[in-house]
C-alpha cells in the first residue's frame, strides 16, 4: 500500500469544492489516513516548492498558497500515487482532461485547486513534511475486499 500527499489549495476552499474533491477520493476507494487544515509558512513553501525557487512566478505561487489555510490530506491505497495523480489531471487546468478534478473545475495554471505528490519517492518526502507520525492513522478498512478484489 502506498501513501501520497494531497493539498487542497485556497481556491478549492474559497470555491466550496472541498467536499466535492474529498468525495471523489472516497468514492474511488482511497483511504484517508491523515486530514488537517493548516496555514503554510514561508519556510514550508520554500521547501515544498524548492524546484520553483528562481522562477519568475514563484512569489505569486507562494502568496497564492497563503491566501487561506489549505487542507492537507494523506491518502492510502494500492498504486495510490499514480491513481491520485490521474484523478487530479495535469498542472495547466484548462488543458486537464474532462473528468479530472482540474479538468472539471479549473481554468488556471496557478489556481489549479490541488497539489498531489508526483512520484512515490516524492510522496515519501512530502507526507512527513506535512504530517507528524502521530497525525497519521492505521485502522481497519471494512470494505477492503470489495474495493480490491484480487487487487
Ligand atoms: P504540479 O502542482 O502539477 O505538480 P509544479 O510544476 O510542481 O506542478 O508546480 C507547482 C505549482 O506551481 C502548480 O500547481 C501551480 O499552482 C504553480 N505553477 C506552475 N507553473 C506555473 C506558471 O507557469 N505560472 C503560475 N503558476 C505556476
Amino acid at each position: 500500500m502506498e501513501r501520497t500527499l494531497v493539498l487542497l489549495k485556497p481556491d478549492a476552499i474559497q470555491r466550496d469544492l472541498v467536499g466535492e474533491i474529498l468525495s471523489r477520493f472516497e468514492r474511488k476507494g482511497l483511504k484517508i489516513v491523515g486530514l488537517k487544515m493548516m496555514q503554510l509558512s514561508d519556510e514550508l513553501l520554500n521547501e515544498h516548492y524548492s524546484h520553483l525557487v528562481g522562477r519568475d512566478f514563484f512569489p505569486e505561487v507562494k502568496s497564492f498558497m497563503q491566501l487561506t489555510p489549505v487542507i492537507a490530506l494523506c491518502l492510502e491505497g494500492t498504486d495510490c500515487v499514480n491513481t491520485v495523480r490521474a484523478l487530479c489531471g495535469v498542472t495547466k487546468a484548462r488543458e486537464a482532461a474532462p473528468g479530472t478534478i482540474r479538468g472539471e473545475f479549473g481554468m488556471s495554471v496557478q489556481a489549479n485547486l490541488i497539489h498531489c505528490s508526483d512520484s512515490l519517492e516524492t510522496a515519501q518526502v512530502e507526507v512527513p513534511r506535512f504530517f507528524k507520525a502521530e497525525e497519521l492513522f492505521e485502522y481497519p478498512d471494512a470494505l477492503i475486499n470489495y474495493v480490491y478484489s484480487a487487487r
